[in-house]
């Protein structure tokens, strides 16, 4: 029997325990995606945890920022990992002695004193930074908070728009998929498959320890995964001979997005932020002139390596991405919504968050990864985009579909699109941080 003075259990709101999962994530100066699967910091997670810890705590949330930033390279690029030298090698792979930043990196300029991976992910963390500002601008004034990330900022966008303007139109382009953030998407397939895998013995996956097989990627995938990456380093991660190179939609329109907010950080610390508002929208400009499909009415990759150039025919959640941009042409959002809302997506109709993949594609599974499953970064972005170009209703309905699933799932990493089930690592950072910044 329960003593009589014990209180009754409380049951916690999302809120509380959408904080529990960012404490329980915390190590001290940043946050990891998940305490078992993903034990480092990873760039594209810490900007969108940025954006919801700001929340909890404007401070926590700017040393998000600013200990990634600590670990760019000199020629501006941020890694996709920042390895934590307290977790064990063989806690995830690829670990530090595969990138071997340190040496291999040093023609690139990476730092001496932490150990990181040698490819990106995609731009979120001048919006970030911008938001988390906007949170608490007293004590980001009073820390200098902006002044010290500009720079950083500023080289990170210089180093995609010059070192990755592999295709000459002006958009960046992607060398690897995790940099994309859409590992095994259908998109690569076809690129992929020009790659000749590794052999399977020359590596051990760590994540199979922790994530059903069912719901990763293949090995498959990986040993192509792993050689890409191996000739990058072998190459000391030098930019313009990768075999793979994807112009792709998400990554581009997020690159967009944190430029426009660049711009808005110059404007605070007193410059003018006319250069980047103008540079932004050219390269809305060339994301429309490059990527924008009219007869699938959604944006699509285009693979430079094939030899033509062409564009991906597989529909992916990323090219729906774009509609975060305020300043797209009005006949493209609209086109967007009607997509995102239609057969291929199901938004409102047979799905509650977008799938990452065609619902009607010949690849799609609704389990296996970003082959299907809807996640809620992507969910959170396209949300926004819904609210920015006035479509309150079907923003409102996806607001509250994403709120009800992060609590049923257990802050999951992703959910079947159908029926919310959770997959992946439970307890996940951006999970749990977007939650937040929802509730808001
Ligand atoms: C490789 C951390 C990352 C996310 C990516 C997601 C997954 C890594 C992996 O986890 O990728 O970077 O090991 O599968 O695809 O978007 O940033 O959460």
């Amino acid at each position: 029997h329960p003593i009589a003075y014990d209180p009754p259990p409380v049951p916690r709101s999302l809120h509380v325990r959408a904080v529990r999962v960012l404490e329980d994530n915390w190590t001290g100066a940043s946050t990891v995606p998940s305490r078992s699967l993903y034990p480092h910091q990873w760039s594209w997670d810490s900007a969108f945890i940025a954006i919801g810890l700001r929340h909890l705590s404007p401070l926590r949330a700017q040393t998000e920022l600013e200990t990634l930033l600590a670990a760019q390279w000199a020629d501006g690029r941020i890694p996709h990992i920042v390895f934590n030298p307290s977790v064990p090698l063989d806690a995830y792979f690829p670990s530090p002695d595969f990138w071997r930043s340190s040496t291999a990196g040093r023609a690139a300029g990476a730092p001496r004193t932490v150990q990181t991976s040698g490819i990106v992910q995609p731009p979120v963390h001048a919006l970030a930074a911008w938001l988390v500002h906007c949170a608490d601008p007293g004590l980001s004034r009073a820390r200098g908070f902006l002044a010290r990330v500009y720079p950083s900022l500023a080289a990170w966008h210089r180093y995609l728009l010059h070192r990755r303007d592999l295709g000459g139109a002006g958009l960046a382009s992607v060398v690897h998929p995790w940099e994309q953030g859409m590992d095994n998407s259908p998109c690569w397939d076809a690129p992929l498959s020009r790659v000749v895998p590794a052999p399977a013995r020359s590596f051990r996956r760590a994540d199979l320890d922790h994530g059903a097989a069912e719901d990763r990627p293949t090995d498959l995938d990986y040993g192509r995964y792993v050689r890409l990456a191996t000739d990058y380093r072998d190459g000391g991660y030098a930019d313009g001979t990768a075999q793979f190179a994807v112009e792709d939609p998400a990554f581009n329109a997020l690159l967009i997005a944190s430029e426009h907010a660049l711009a808005r950080i110059a404007g605070e610390l007193g410059a003018t932020g006319t250069a980047r508002h103008a540079r932004a929208q050219r390269l809305t400009t060339a994301l429309v002139d490059r990527l924008w499909d009219p007869a699938s009415g959604m944006f699509l990759c285009r693979d430079i390596r094939d030899g033509n150039g062409t564009l991906i025919p597989e529909r992916s959640v990323s090219g729906l991405v774009p509609l975060l941009l305020p300043d797209l042409p009005r006949d493209i959002a609209t086109a967007l919504v009607r997509t995102v809302r239609g057969p291929h997506f199901g938004l409102g109709a047979t799905t509650r968050l977008p799938p990452s993949y065609d619902l009607l594609g010949e690849a799609f599974d609704p389990h296996r990864y970003w082959r299907g499953p809807a996640w809620f970064n992507t969910s959170w972005l396209i949300e926004r985009g819904l609210r920015i170009h006035g479509e309150q209703e079907h923003a409102d309905a996806l607001r509250e579909a994403f709120l009800d699933t992060a609590d049923s799932s257990g802050f999951a990493e992703y959910v079947d699109p159908y029926t919310g089930e959770p997959c992946g690592a439970p307890g996940f950072g951006w999970t749990a941080a977007l939650t937040l910044d929802l509730l808001h």
